[in-house]
């Protein structure tokens, strides 16, 4: 087996792992991603207990029970970029040996569930709406930098989306990944499915305009027209498909839930969008620790 140099896989002097700062132990089956790192311990209040906390940088992660359930809530800040170390480091924890730095022979799949706010693209989703992503479309780019592929419906997908939206393949080559079926079905009664487009930044890419003129301004418009079958796109945000790819690619299954906080149709938002993560917190976390 192929050793994992030092440079590559870096492990501190507690036997932790660089950016999260956690021990192979610490990661529990099932594993809640939030990006704000405040909204960690608003997860873990709900344990019955929680036996291990660690915190580095944005990244702070709780291990405990719910029920019969082991979970982990870990932060992963903003963006795609910070989804590539998460998701790389926590499958290296539970799938590379840290003492030989070997890939173990028999792998992990976790279950990832992300818990976040998000920018509705349909009228009829309303702020404090919850969605469950079916698909995780990315024009932040980050799947391009590893080998990759599609299925036939993906592909059609993307070449009606990329007809659709005009959008520039210098500025973006979108990619996409289906959620995990086996845990989408939980997540039915309360939730809208859809497409969730995922963008490297609030503003600009996702078409807020404050002082800055865009490349595409059309493309906030075309988004919430477009249809590919029962598919439509019903939400903004800025991990779900580095998850969704990442995460299949590793061989994880992955969900991501969102709670709504901004109507850009009717440009709206939430009252109180502390209180519209919270109750998707409690109805989540009632759904992980029932199935
Ligand atoms: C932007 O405000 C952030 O909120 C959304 C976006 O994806 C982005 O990370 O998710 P979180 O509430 O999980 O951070
Ligand atoms: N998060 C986003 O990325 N966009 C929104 O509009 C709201 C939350």
């Amino acid at each position: 087996m192929q050793k994992i140099e030092e440079s590559e896989l870096i492990i501190n002097n507690r036997g932790a792992i660089y950016h999260l700062d956690m021990l192979p132990e610490d990661v529990a089956d099932t594993v809640i991603f939030v990006g704000d790192p405040g909204r960690v311990k608003e997860v873990s209040k709900h344990f019955d207990t929680v036996e291990v906390r660690n915190e580095h940088r944005e990244f702070i992660s709780h291990t405990g029970r719910l029920g019969n359930k082991r979970l982990t809530v870990i932060s992963t800040g903003i963006g795609p970029d910070n989804i590539d170390i998460v998701l790389n480091e926590l499958d290296a924890l539970v799938n590379i040996d840290f003492k030989t730095r070997t890939i173990n022979t028999v792998l992990k799949h976790l279950n990832i569930i992300r818990i976040g706010t998000s920018g509705s693209l349909q009228k009829d989703i309303p702020v404090d709406g919850f969605v469950a992503s079916s698909h995780g479309l990315g024009i932040d780019n980050l799947l391009n930098f590893y080998t990759h592929g599609n299925n036939d419906e993906e592909q059609q997908i993307l070449q009606q989306f990329i007809n659709h939206t005009q959008i520039d393949a210098s500025v973006s080559q979108p990619y996409i990944t289906g959620a995990s079926s086996g845990l989408l079905k939980h997540f039915v009664d309360g939730f809208h499915h859809g497409i969730t487009v995922t963008c490297p930044g609030f503003f600009g890419p996702q078409g807020r305009v404050l002082r800055l003129g865009l490349t595409n301004p059309k493309l906030i418009d075309r988004l919430p027209e477009f249809t590919f079958g029962q598919h439509r796109i019903t939400n903004f945000e800025m991990e779900t498909s580095a998850i969704y790819g990442l995460g299949k690619l590793l061989g994880h299954h992955c969900l991501s839930l969102n709670a709504i906080v901004a109507n850009r149709v009717e440009k709206t938002f939430s009252k109180d969008s502390q209180k519209a993560i919270e109750n998707l917190i409690v109805k989540a976390l009632g759904i992980i620790s029932s199935y």
